[in-house]
């Protein structure tokens, strides 16, 4: 297929990418189906990893208290939002190989990129409720009828995340709290009163600078209060199952610059082919 063809389904975007069958390892698919994530170390090198922590402190230097404004905003928080247009270094992230196979193994169809967002906590905060992260934000108004969860437990998943640690996520610095196998049960406002407790089956995700983290976004999971202060900056690229709407409407903020640079491939993994 010539590069400048347009891309009309995963299965093409994947084939001009490099993901295939083999992409994961069998304990990494073992790692989604039963723990709900898996983690994929040094997959930042070096030099990417520097552009990137750069990058993420020059746009919160320019960005101040608008940081997030996108999407969301949290108090204590430095986030950032539509990282997809705020530069190149962060092309590879949400169509890295190994990331792309790891969120298809969890949704089994064709999918889109949610939202591309940015987290740091500061000193004393980053504490979040143990969530999921569907919700009826997802569905065209009345089309959701609530009967107690947003997902019936046979269906498939619809949401999943990457976690790209910039920095070393410890035990004091507010790294992610997941309570692993909770992806197979309800939402967890549905089975526990007080969802900013520790939870006994929680684990701490710890990882050096460069790891990466895939989730199923059903897992319950949250960030968890920064003690040290120090640094915990984090990306999330973040996907949806392609019927659904976006977090972020990629058409509407697409910019022209990165609609030129990026290949047919992201632009289909985005879904904003034909926007210019
Ligand atoms: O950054 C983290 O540790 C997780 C953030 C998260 O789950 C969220 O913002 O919804």
């Amino acid at each position: 297929m010539n590069i400048k063809e347009k891309v009309s389904s995963i299965k093409e975007a994947f084939t001009l990418l490099g993901v295939d069958e083999s992409t994961l390892s069998a304990q990494e698919k073992k790692d989604l189906d039963e723990k709900g994530y898996v983690v994929f170390e040094n997959l930042i090198n070096e030099k990417w990893l520097k552009e990137l922590k750069e990058k993420y402190e020059e746009l919160v230097a320019i960005e101040g208290n608008k940081g997030g404004t996108e999407v969301h905003q949290e108090v204590g928080t430095k986030r950032l939002s539509n990282l997809m247009n705020k530069g190149e270094v962060f092309d590879g992230c949400y169509t890295h190989p190994k990331v792309l196979a790891a969120i298809h193994h969890i949704l089994k169809r064709d999918f889109k990129v949610s939202a591309m967002n940015g987290r740091d906590s500061v000193k004393g905060h980053g504490l979040q409720a143990l969530h999921e992260d569907w919700n009826d934000s997802f569905f065209e108004e009345g089309v959701v009828e609530q009967d107690g969860d947003y997902r019936n437990p046979n269906d498939p998943f619809n949401v999943a995340i990457s976690l790209w640690m910039l920095d070393e996520f410890k035990e004091d610095n507010g790294a992610t709290r997941v309570v692993p196998g909770t992806h197979l049960k309800k939402a967890p406002q549905f089975c526990i009163d007080d969802r900013m407790a520790d939870h006994p089956e929680q684990v701490l995700v710890t990882g050096k600078a460069g790891t990466v983290v895939v989730m199923n976004s059903h897992l319950w999971h949250g960030g968890t209060n920064n003690i040290s202060g120090e640094p915990r900056k984090v990306l999330h690229p973040y996907y949806v199952a392609r019927e659904f709407k976006q977090q972020q409407d990629q058409r509407k903020h697409i910019t022209k610059e990165t609609y030129d640079r990026i290949s047919p491939a992201a632009r289909y993994i985005l879904d904003v082919e034909g926007a210019f």
